[in-house]
């Protein structure tokens, strides 16, 4: 009896021990395949790094607006860009300047979306971290004085333009086809290089004021967003957008 009862008590053993192994599926033990080039065409757009973290601008601008604005509102655009590309796949080769600057020769999602995808890169490199944000290159000063008078009556101009834009859209600064300063404003998703602007201009600096960019911590007080606004403001990005504006 007794050496019937070992072999028993070691099997049932055995048994607990393959129970408590985790089922693993085979593929699970695989690496994780390298992305095809189909895949890599078929989703040609990639949303961008901010290049700081959600909460760097606070309390300017609230980390779950960063977040939000970031994640959600610029990956839509990047998604429905993606899904307008499967229908056209041309554009997957388009450059997004191009894109932008035709946008009245395309479709209104392409328009859209594409300006969106612009507006929002352009958006998060002109804003930065505290001790990061710099001073307005001595050229630009000169420029926004000789347009504006100064720099107190530029923020006012822009901040105007931004409070008055009915409805969702952009406050720009931007440099005309003269080469001069001007302050502009576009609705919903378009800017100032597409060809359907009223006033056309390449971008120096450029504010959201859709309802998303600032309605957790400002709810409805656009004008005391436009005000916040400026200290988050990346004058060594805007002062080499000016610089590469003057010379093209
Ligand atoms: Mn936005």
């Amino acid at each position: 009896m007794r050496h019937f009862l070992l072999p028993t008590c070691l099997g049932a053993l055995a048994l607990t021990a393959v129970a408590l192994v985790p089922f693993q599926p085979a593929q699970a033990q695989q690496a994780t395949p390298a992305p095809t080039a189909d895949a890599a065409q078929a989703e040609p757009f990639k949303l961008p790094e901010l290049g700081y973290s959600y909460d760097a601008l606070a309390p300017i601008i609230d980390a779950k607006t960063m977040e939000l604005h970031h994640s959600k509102h610029h990956q839509a655009f990047i998604t429905a860009l993606n899904n307008a590309a499967k229908t056209d796949p041309s554009i997957a080769n388009v450059p997004l300047e191009e894109l932008v600057a035709n946008a009245g020769q395309r479709p209104a999602a392409i328009r859209n979306n594409a300006g969106g995808h612009w507006n929002h890169t352009f958006f998060w490199q002109i804003m930065a971290p505290e001790g990061q944000r710099g001073e307005p290159s001595a050229e630009l000063t000169a420029a926004i004085n000789e347009s504006f008078g100064s720099m107190d009556e530029f923020k006012k101009a822009f901040q105007t333009t931004g409070t008055s834009r009915f409805g969702s859209g952009w406050a720009w600064l931007i440099v005309d086809a003269d080469k001069r300063l001007a302050v502009t404003s576009t609705p919903n998703q378009d800017n100032p290089l597409m060809d359907v602007a009223e006033k056309r201009g390449t971008p120096v600096l450029g504010n959201d004021v859709w309802e998303h960019a600032y309605y957790l911590s400002y709810n409805n007080r656009r004008a005391d967003y436009l005000s916040a606004w400026w200290d988050a403001v990346n004058w060594n990005k805007v002062s080499e957008h000016y610089a590469k504006a003057i010379a093209s």
